[in-house]
């Protein structure tokens, strides 16, 4: 059996809206997400994070059950509308649930790993225009401040924020996430602006709060293949690349956006001024480690009625019941790309996980093989590029509860525990025991 080294992290995720609950409780505002879901459409069933899996009032039981899983760490994230409810206005009793958490996590030797923001925006912030408005910047920097003024010592590390790629394309260009706009320019100033309050409070961080706790930002990359070995299909993977993972990574690491996207976004746009020179040189500040979350490849052809002329394509791989691709392979690749052209920070894998129908029975067993078995694939994939020196210093499974999947509510089960709604209680699937096993065991 090989092993991984006992500095690796094994860990779980959660985020905030998706599993808190309280969503009117200790002096908590409200978010995009809450108005969203209040929108007849937007949301599968009309489901919404007002209860979810109730962890705001359960965090005790559930940090015993992290424990009893044997994780090193837990990611989790801070909700916004919990610490500034109002602009400008700090509420020390949401950031007392954080303490609390925090404070247990580390009596059970769990390593407390919060990610900043994780898509709940809060609505004060929205109705001034949200991440389109630059002066976003400077309201997230207020929360990261007393965040990190309340939270540094206690914590093991610190992530500016989840998929920006999420949090700008898919809610100010696409419209599938809150606050559902579909306008391209919103969508690459949200981008900017977001990747901006990433360097931002890095350097807060670091110089002005000369912290030495490790910081870093999580995006999430789907590597880009064509269908076909045409030009036009390499044109296809081309700019997928460019819209999911190029836009995103370049300005991190090399401080510069991908021209030919700048030049395929300017049939669209025909003013980049938003962006400073300057800012390039602030998103592209060194930090301590990279943050990748990896559940799939994307398999795009040509389109030319497409405004980036790329549709997804049919795949015949394997699927999880999102419809993404099971595809380990293209995982390893997508590492060896990172190392090859863009750093050589410590990688955590801060997300992988599989949705499936799962299924409770009568004893309260949960047989999810298809979930075993895509997590023993990922994590047969880290092993081995590790063994050739590529330096993955973590894993955080994609989730520790079935939880509040965004536009799809709870209808998709991610969870490694099953969660039943109506009682929530949780129970232990076999790809919690399996994971268990290998967190023990320190390898497959
Ligand atoms: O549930 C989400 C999470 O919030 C962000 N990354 C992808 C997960 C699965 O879709």
């Amino acid at each position: 059996m090989k092993q991984f080294a006992n500095e690796f992290i094994f860990g779980t995720s959660t985020s905030s809206y998706q599993i808190e609950g309280a969503f009117n409780e200790g002096g908590r505002s409200l978010s995009v997400w809450d108005t969203f879901c209040a929108i007849p459409g937007k949301v599968l069933n009309q489901d919404n994070g007002n209860v979810a899996c109730d962890h705001y009032h359960r965090y005790q039981e559930d940090v015993q059950l992290i424990k009893e899983l044997g994780v090193d760490s837990y990611r989790f994230s801070i909700a916004w509308p919990r610490i500034f409810p109002e602009k400008g206005i700090y509420n020390e009793e949401g950031m007392l649930f954080y303490k609390q958490l925090i404070h247990e996590l580390n009596e059970a030797g769990i390593k407390p790993f919060p990610t900043l923001y994780h898509w709940d925006l809060p609505m004060w912030a929205y109705e001034e225009g949200g991440w389109v408005n630059r002066e976003s910047v400077s309201w997230f920097l207020e929360f990261a401040k007393t965040c990190f003024e309340q939270l540094d010592e206690h914590v093991f590390s610190w992530i500016t924020h989840n998929e920006p790629w999420c949090a700008s394309f898919l809610s100010y260009h696409q419209g599938y996430h809150a606050p559902g706009h579909m306008n391209i320019e919103e969508g690459l100033k949200a981008a900017h602006h977001i990747l901006l309050s990433h360097g931002e409070a890095v350097k807060l961080l670091k110089q002005e709060l000369q912290s030495s706790t490790p910081i870093g930002i999580t995006l999430n990359l789907a590597p880009a293949y064509g269908v076909k070995d045409t030009y036009n299909d390499m044109v296809a993977s081309n700019n997928a690349d460019g819209y999911t993972n190029r836009w995103f990574l370049d300005p991190i690491f090399k401080g510069s956006y991908p021209i030919d996207m700048v030049n395929l976004f300017s049939k669209y746009v025909h003013d980049f001024s938003f962006i400073q020179v300057q800012d390039l040189e602030t998103i592209s500040v060194p930090c301590d480690f990279f943050g990748i979350n990896y559940y799939s490849r994307a398999l795009v052809e040509f389109a030319g009625n497409q405004s980036l002329l790329f549709t997804n394509a049919y795949s015949d791989y394997p699927k999880t019941v999102m419809g993404w691709d099971v595809s380990p392979e293209e995982f390893k690749q997508l590492i060896y790309r990172l190392r090859r052209d863009y750093t050589d920070l410590p990688i955590y894998i801060t997300e992988n996980g599989a949705a499936y129908d799962d299924i409770l029975e009568d004893d309260g067993s949960v047989h999810d093989q298809e979930r075993v078995d895509y997590i023993n694939q990922h994590i047969t994939a880290i092993q081995q590029v590790n063994e050739e020196g590529l330096n993955v210093a973590g894993y955080f499974l994609w989730s520790l509860f079935d939880n509040f999947e965004w536009a799809f509510g709870y209808e998709k089960r991610f969870g490694i525990f099953y969660v039943d709604f109506a009682t929530q209680r949780r129970y232990w699937k076999d790809s919690a025991r399996q994971y268990q096993q290998i967190i023990k065991n320190r390898g497959l």
